[in-house]
């Protein structure tokens, strides 16, 4: 499979149309490359997405395509956004869902932020 053909991007995606400020969200934390916010179904106490501003469907996409700055300012704003809600010491988890059998509902990229409570083991 090839993997530097890119993902065909919906630019209609409800994570590009909060992007652009047509949808509101809980904002967590913004900034150049990222924007993070409140899942609004939570599956823990505190259950935050955290999502790259370029077009990118998936983290698959992404790792290929985005340029060493948007990577790095993806995974800081992760790191800053789990400080903001005190989730970095006791620990969280991160997620993300990539394609069909990854279970991925929103095509555009996101990195689910879970904690507030003692998390189970990571099973499928
Ligand atoms: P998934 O990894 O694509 O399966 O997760 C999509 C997440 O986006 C899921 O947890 C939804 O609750 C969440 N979400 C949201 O926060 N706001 C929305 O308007 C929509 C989905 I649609």
């Amino acid at each position: 499979m090839p993997v530097n053909t890119r993902d065909p991007y919906d630019p209609t995606n409800i994570f590009a149309r909060i992007l652009r400020g047509e949808i509101p969200c809980r904002e967590i934390y913004q900034d150049a490359h990222a924007l993070a916010f409140h899942d609004i179904n939570p599956q823990a106490p505190v259950h935050a997405l955290v999502i790259p501003r370029g077009a990118y469907v998936s983290l698959a996409d992404f790792t290929v395509h985005a340029s060493d700055a948007e990577i790095a300012g993806l995974w800081r704003a992760v790191g800053i956004t789990a400080d903001l809600l005190a989730l970095t010491d006791p620990g969280y988890r991160i997620l993300s869902n990539i394609g069909g059998h990854g279970h991925q509902e929103v095509p555009h990229l996101h990195v689910h932020l879970f904690g507030g409570r003692q998390l189970g083991a990571m099973l499928p």
